[in-house]
């Protein structure tokens, strides 16, 4: 059978894909290449429909934390309430036949996502391969962070622990460093993409010392291992790249979770932190602390201590009306269903559907007493919502099965699972603030009513 990688290199550069393969050049060859035409079309957008109207904005839309309202551009993905995420127009199931996974895997490879979420072109195996040794090579923390998060207590959340090592990262931007010498704004994205690139590399390295610290405190952290893709080493430095499958899961949700779009609370704020021109690490360091709150990041650990109560309450009899009985208590006690509900989704998310095609594509995961409960849950959760009558969602999200796999696994620890989001979201958000800065796209600064103002307003259009 043919792995990912070499089924995409021969069958599916002949298919209407095709234009859409980056050649043999360099991630910054291709993106110098793909510039310019992107630089045409916001040119054009401005000069022909500057002043074109495409919606309008309601009073439920400023009380109601800005839902559904058009106002920001965001190039590398674009979210279908029904049909769930594209990321430039491919859906997961595109980009799970396309994009190369890694040697001796099949599932996407995050270096692959990134290469497409920057460049709107699908890698080559090698093009992959040549990231992941960049990566590789540009892992290692500087000893100030290492000793930074080394003084850290260790019952500070990890979500804390993150966002501080990332922004202490940004002593050596190289973004900050130009801007300082007074760069043209022609070179922006250049030292944009070096600091977003760093920071990427970094990322396993400072993650895995954060659950070191907490969770591991005698464990030897491994070196970066430069034959390694960032994954890999990234669960070799957590302390499980003996487990293929763990990893390979692992590579798959980073690289699925990897972008949104652009309004949710993180990829927004290091969207409107970046509009400051603040470097990359400061921009994503803020991002982090925005994932960090429940009804976002922090959703999946919620998800999993929910899932592990109502086991320990229904124990072995798992009926749907045990479960539907749960549900009902849950919302009862004025909580919502975790992993359940979406601000934009209105349909089962993709990529829990991605996910639970992992889940079943594995004996062990088949047979996996936490991950037969949440498809448990899945069957009867939507009834119980709908029954409910507030979510306009009543279908799982990503979250509702993420943190159980990695539970199986013995990744035991959920408290640190919004990290693991922290390291995969880093490819949109990150991914955005290059194209911000080739775009030249302006300072966000939205206009902001109190209520006397909107009451005036309401009265005197
Ligand atoms: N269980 C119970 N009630 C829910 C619910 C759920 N899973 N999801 C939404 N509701 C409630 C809301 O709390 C709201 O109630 P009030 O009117 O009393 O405030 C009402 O239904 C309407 O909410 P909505 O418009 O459907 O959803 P929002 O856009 O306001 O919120 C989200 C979206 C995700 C925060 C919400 O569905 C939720 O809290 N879900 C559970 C937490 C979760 O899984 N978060 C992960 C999100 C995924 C991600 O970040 O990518």
């Amino acid at each position: 059978m043919l792995s990912r990688a070499s089924f995409a290199k021969h069958s599916f550069r002949t298919a209407s894909t095709a234009a859409r393969y980056a050649s043999t050049k360099s991630l910054r060859e291709t993106l110098q290449d793909v510039i310019p035409a992107k630089q045409e079309q916001l040119k054009k957008l401005k000069a022909e429909h500057g002043q074109t109207v495409v919606g309008d904005v309601k009073v439920e839309n400023i009380i109601g934390g800005m839902r559904g309202l058009k106002a920001m551009l965001w190039e590398a993905s674009v979210l279908d309430p029904l049909e769930g995420i594209r990321f430039h127009r491919l859906s997961i199931p595109d980009c799970q036949k396309v994009l190369p996974s890694a040697p001796g895997g099949t599932e996407i490879i995050p270096e692959s996502m990134l290469w497409l979420l920057l460049t709107g072109q699908v890698p080559t195996p090698e093009q992959t391969r040549q990231l992941s040794q960049e990566l590789a090579e540009k892992g290692e923390l500087p000893v100030f962070v290492e000793k930074l998060i080394d003084s850290l207590p260790k019952t500070l959340h990890p979500m804390t622990q993150l966002g501080m090592g990332v922004a202490a990262l940004n002593h050596d931007s190289s973004f900050q460093a130009a801007y300082e010498k007074g760069m043209k704004k022609q070179e922006y994205w250049t030292h944009t993409l070096e600091d977003c690139i760093h920071l990427i590399a970094r990322l396993p390295a400072l993650a895995s010392r954060i659950y070191r610290n907490v969770y591991k405190p005698d464990a030897q952290l491994a070196p970066i291992d430069k034959n390694l893709d960032l994954v890999g080493n990234y669960a070799n430095l957590l302390g499980y790249g003996d487990n293929h499958s763990l990893t390979e899961y692992l590579r798959l949700y980073i690289a699925l979770h990897g972008d949104h779009e652009g309004g949710n609370a993180s990829a927004h704020t290091a969207h409107l932190v970046g509009s400051t021109l603040s470097d990359p690490y400061l921009s994503y360091s803020a991002a982090l602390f925005a994932l960090a709150g429940p009804l976002h990041g922090l959703a999946n650990q919620e998800v999993l201590r929910w899932q592990l109560a109502m086991q320990t309450e229904i124990g072995d009899n798992i009926t749907h009306e045990n479960i539907k009985d749960y549900l009902w208590k849950t919302l009862k006690s004025g909580q919502v269903v975790p992993g359940y509900g979406h601000g934009v989704l209105r349909n089962p998310d993709p990529r829990f559907i991605a996910l639970q095609e992992f889940c079943q594509s594995r004996p062990e995961l088949r047979e996996s007493p936490i991950i037969k409960l949440v498809n448990k849950t899945f069957e009867v959760a939507p009834g119980v919502l709908k029954e409910h009558g507030k979510t306009k969602n009543p279908y799982p999200n990503v979250d509702a099965t993420s943190g159980c796999v990695l539970y199986h696994y013995g990744l035991t620890e959920f408290k640190y699972y919004t990290v693991i989001f922290g390291v995969s979201r880093a490819l949109g958000a990150l991914t955005q603030l290059v194209w911000a800065r080739a775009l030249g796209l302006p300072l966000e600064r939205p206009k902001s009513l109190s209520m006397d103002a909107l009451e005036k307003l309401i009265k005197n259009p």
